[in-house]
């Protein structure tokens, strides 16, 4: 991760004052930092906290070329004839394959950003290190600061990552297109579970009933909810179906809000939020407690050399973190004697 640099950098009680006053730049400047994991990044982040909680935000997941920033375009323009503001997050897997993808996204999104009550950010997946989930959730809770109504995030449905994002999103659409039995299948299991509605887009080509048939005979193998996930069909490049959608994640906010899921929803992923932050800032402790001095390579070697098992080295590397954590005044249990 390269440090973001140094000129330009404003004080973060000015950059929190700007995004609180609607200053794009600001906002801009703000969410780098976020993506940068940037430390500077912190003390905004604390400063912003108590005005998120107020944006509907919304995940849009699906595999790859069902439509998915098609639909979000789509969604926003919808959701700011009817008078809201949106933020949208796209999340781009750094694959070269999808590179095309990518650019085409961002013509496509390009025709949304001349609209100040919209703001597109789309971020790449992050390096080894990992945290593209917990930096995306803070990306969403900035952007919910900020203002905006509708707070919309588009992943693709296959990695643990995009599993993780979507889990923070309070409605969950899952779109999937005609002759995709596979796709859907290849779909994190988890994703189908947490799918508030599906969407069965480019429903101008054939086979898309046989998709509704498929979601409607799977929906039937889950435990009955009192939330009847609702199946759309959509053909985006047409822009049919889409006022439709709108009214159902509409309606799926009202839901949740009517049935006290809102706040037990918050505080599942608020719970899931901290654990997974915690978990990460452990993570990274430990690849910097084992990098330098080649202290991983080292005990690489011992477990290759048959001197140490894996399970020693991991455990030696787990104690250079409890060190390290307890050195900086978090409580931790005293090392095992
Ligand atoms: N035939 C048809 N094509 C569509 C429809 N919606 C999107 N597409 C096309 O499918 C391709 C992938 O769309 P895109 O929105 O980039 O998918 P994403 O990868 O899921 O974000 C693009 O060429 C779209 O124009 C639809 O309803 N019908
Ligand atoms: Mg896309």
């Amino acid at each position: 991760m390269t440090p973001a640099p140094q000129n330009g950098s404003q004080p973060q009680s000015s950059l929190v004052a700007g995004v609180l006053a609607g200053n794009r730049r600001s906002l801009t400047r703000l969410l780098t930092l976020v993506e940068n994991n940037d430390p500077r990044a912190r003390a905004a982040l604390r400063a912003l906290h108590p005005q998120t909680g107020k944006a509907h935000i919304v995940g849009i997941t699906g595999p790859a070329g069902s439509g998915k920033s098609t639909l979000v375009h789509l969604l926003a323009r919808e959701y700011r004839r009817r008078g809201k503001t949106v933020g949208i997050v796209a999340v781009d897997p750094s694959s070269p394959f999808t590179r095309g993808a990518i650019l085409g996204d961002r013509v496509r999104m390009q025709d949304l950003t001349g609209d100040p009550g919209i703001f597109v950010r789309s971020m790449a997946t992050r390096g080894a290190m990992g945290g593209l989930a917990e930096a995306t959730v803070e990306m969403v809770h900035v952007l919910d600061a900020f203002g905006k109504d509708v707070v919309l995030i588009e992943t693709v449905g296959t990695g643990q990552d995009e599993v993780d994002i979507v889990r923070t999103a309070q409605t969950v659409v899952v779109v999937s297109i005609p002759g995709s039995g596979d796709d859907i299948q290849a779909l994190k299991a988890g994703i189908l579970e947490i799918a508030d509605l599906f969407v069965v887009n480019k429903a101008d080509r054939d086979g898309a009933d046989a998709v509704v048939a498929d979601l409607r005979a799977m929906l039937h193998l889950q435990p009955p909810r009192d939330w009847k996930t609702p199946i759309l069909k959509t053909i985006a490049t047409r822009n049919e179906g889409i006022t439709e959608l709108v009214d159902t994640i509409d309606r799926h906010y009202q839901y949740l809000d009517e049935s006290g899921q809102l706040m037990r929803g918050a505080l599942e992923r608020t719970r899931h939020q901290v654990l997974s932050i915690a978990r990460q800032t452990l993570y990274e402790r430990l690849l910097q407690a084992a990098l330098p001095d080649r202290t991983l390579e080292t005990l690489v070697e011992a477990v290759l050399q048959r001197e140490l098992d894996p399970r020693s080295a991991a455990d030696a590397l787990v104690a250079l973190v409890a060190k390290d954590v307890s050195e900086t005044g978090v409580p931790s249990k005293p090392a095992a004697t």
